[in-house]
């Protein structure tokens, strides 16, 4: 139960463009009048940002276990499920946000291969009752989404220089969580011009939430 708001979460390996289209969809419903709120994962609240820190940044100076990453992606959302998503949703508000939940299946699960289901546990724990409306992924090949994103920051970062195969993996893994989900998810061609992506995302947004 979210309360009267919706959150709408995009989803996708590297590069599909998730930070550019989020914004343009905000843009979006604030031009039908809606309070909406931007917010992404890991980060979105001062805690949550000091772990993005830690696991992008390797801040500690240790290698990070897969183990510690998982439950560390896992603590950031369970800070902002309860600091910002719960009270926005709760006040009626709409909450655009840069990955959630299914990032954890797809990258700790199908890419570090953790099991699915003791994630899908954690995932619950950190949430409580917080769920999308509506997951935008956004696919594209992960050689092209692995060059925007380095063309965008000029480097890769600690999860970017994983194999080319757990980017794969994480790719098929996603595909397979939308086939498992079809009323929740809506697969997106990213490897469109940003602008055409735009466009697909408003038809299915119209779609869902506006048309009578
Ligand atoms: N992670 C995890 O493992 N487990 C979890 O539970 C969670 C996350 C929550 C977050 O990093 C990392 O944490 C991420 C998953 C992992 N892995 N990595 N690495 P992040 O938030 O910094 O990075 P990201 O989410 O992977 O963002 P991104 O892929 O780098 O970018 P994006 O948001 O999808 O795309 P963008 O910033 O909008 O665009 C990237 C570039 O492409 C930019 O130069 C754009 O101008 C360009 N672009 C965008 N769209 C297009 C189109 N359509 N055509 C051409 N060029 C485009």
């Amino acid at each position: 139960m979210n309360g009267p708001g919706r959150l709408i979460t995009f989803e996708g390996p590297e590069g599909g463009g998730k930070s550019t289209q989020a914004r343009l969809l905000a843009d979006s419903l604030r031009a039908r009048g809606l309070e909406v709120l931007t917010t992404r994962e890991p980060g979105g609240t001062p805690t949550g940002e000091i772990i993005r820190d830690l696991l992008q940044n390797n801040l500690s100076g240790e290698p990070i276990r897969d183990a510690t990453e998982a439950l560390l992606f896992c603590a950031s959302r369970a800070q902002l499920c309860r600091d910002v998503l719960a009270p926005a949703l709760g006040r009626g508000a709409w909450v655009v946000l840069d990955r959630f939940t299914d990032s954890t299946l797809a990258y700790q699960g199908f890419g570090r291969g953790f099991d699915v289901a003791a994630l899908r546990s954690l995932n619950d724990f950190a949430t409580g009752d917080v769920k999308p409306a509506l997951t935008l992924l956004l696919d594209l090949p992960v050689e092209e989404g692995l060059a925007r994103a380095v063309s965008r920051s000029g480097k890769k970062d600690r999860i970017e220089q994983a194999p080319l195969d757990f980017h794969r993996r994480l790719r098929e893994g996603y595909l397979r969580l939308a086939r498992e989900e079809p009323d929740r998810f809506v697969v997106v061609d990213a490897a469109k011009p940003v602008p055409d992506v735009t466009a697909d995302i408003a038809r299915v947004v119209e779609a869902r939430f506006f048309a009578r």
